[in-house]
């Protein structure tokens, strides 16, 4: 009988065990936006920490406060100026730690549909090819 009873308590720490293990998620921070007026665009910056030991990866994004949304990435191209080109996906490796910053990636606000002022907060979607979407709030700062 004590074993049935030892049995059960194992089970029950087992599946507490599951239910709150830390095996690591795709987690978003330090999310943040350049201000900008309504109609005219803004840009998104964030880092992607994959602390799951599975690959993903970003494949888009959607936003209330704007027209669109597009994962973008800043280059210098031959001549020196600075272009932009529209990313269908950003890969996510296991373990990996993916920034968007001012230069580089980032997630261009298209067509804002209000003012976008330092101190602001908004939500954005972001679209993973194995995690799915996952919402957080971006705050508006003066970026550098
Ligand atoms: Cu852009």
């Amino acid at each position: 009988m004590k074993s049935i009873f030892n049995t059960l308590i194992l089970f029950v720490f087992l599946v507490f065990l599951s239910a709150c293990s830390p095996s690591g998620n795709l987690s978003i921070q330090d999310s943040w936006a350049r201000p900008g007026f309504r109609g005219d665009n803004s840009a998104v910056y964030l880092t992607i920490k994959n602390l799951t030991d599975q690959h993903d990866g970003l494949i888009g994004a959607t936003c209330d406060v704007a027209g669109g949304a597009e994962i973008h990435l800043s280059k210098m191209d031959s001549s020196g100026t600075m272009t932009m080109e529209r990313q269908d996906l950003v890969e996510v490796s296991a373990s990996e730690v993916v920034q968007l910053a001012p230069g580089g990636l980032h997630i261009m606000l298209i067509n804002l549909s209000k003012d976008l002022k330092i101190g602001d907060t908004f939500p954005i979607t972001l679209e993973f090819q194995r995690a799915g979407d996952i919402t957080v709030d971006v705050e508006v700062k003066q970026g550098n």
